[in-house]
């Protein structure tokens, strides 16, 4: 396999498990609020095909909420900057780690001299937080770049993101590699011309990811490859 000019890594899943913070994040809020929403794991499931929090919540009052709640787009985003307060408190708690492999990966990639970007729908203080977490402040000599929820129109599976992070690194998709833990991740990255490695999370285990280059359920595995596949 060749050698990728750029790892880019997706966050909730594929960098570390935090949709359950997610999930207890945007619970907490919406009690907070006595909204009388609960998100449980089947649900969240099913939610998080929606990508970007926003529109989860926007999708879930349209299409599932009883309570007969009326919230504008302006009561969402405020609904939403709680929630990712509160999601910063539980990262900063410790309650979450980088995936297995993830903090080795890096450290070869880095060691080898190649680039290092992130491309996710979380909100962008959501990444700073977590990569502070476990990095400290010098992350951010680590990556390249980073694409966040706001930074585009459009969120995953629209290559919007990856076509955004692939301008800023001024490299083509072909030499670029996406590590991504979901279907709309790969669609995403496919569609902006990157090949894909796919790391199975917690709430993609079932998922087909045929047009990935590869699928592993956790990053150790790439050890078994002696990293040939990056
Ligand atoms: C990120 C997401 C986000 C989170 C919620 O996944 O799916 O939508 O679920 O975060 P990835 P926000 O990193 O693979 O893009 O509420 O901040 O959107």
């Amino acid at each position: 396999m060749k050698r990728y000019a750029a790892l880019v890594f997706s966050v909730d899943g594929a960098l570390a498990e935090t949709e359950e913070l997610h999930r207890r994040a945007f619970n907490d809020v919406f009690r907070f609020f006595d909204l009388g929403w609960v998100w449980d794991i089947a649900i969240y499931r099913k939610l998080l095909r929606v990508t970007g929090g926003k529109d989860r919540i926007r999708y879930y009052l349209q299409m599932y909420d009883e309570t007969g709640h009326r919230l504008s787009d302006h009561d969402i985003a405020d609904l939403h900057r709680f929630k990712t307060a509160r999601f910063r408190q539980l990262i900063q708690d410790g309650q979450y780690d980088l995936r297995p492999g993830v903090a080795e990966l890096i450290a070869v990639a880095r060691e080898r001299g190649q680039r290092l970007a992130i491309v996710t729908t979380t909100a962008r203080e959501n990444v700073d937080t977590i990569l502070t977490e476990k990095f400290g402040l010098l992350w951010k000599n680590y990556f390249a770049a980073v694409v966040a929820g706001d930074d585009v129109e459009r969120q995953k599976p629209a290559p919007d993101a990856y076509l955004k992070v692939l301008d800023i690194l001024g490299l083509p998709g072909r030499d670029c590699l996406a590590i991504e833990d979901s279907r709309d991740g790969l669609d995403a990255a496919r569609a902006a011309g990157m090949p894909v490695l796919i790391t199975r999370s917690m709430y993609s285990s079932e998922d087909g990811f045929d047009d990935a280059q590869a699928v592993v359920d956790n990053l150790k595995e790439l050890r078994d490859f002696r990293l040939k596949l990056i």
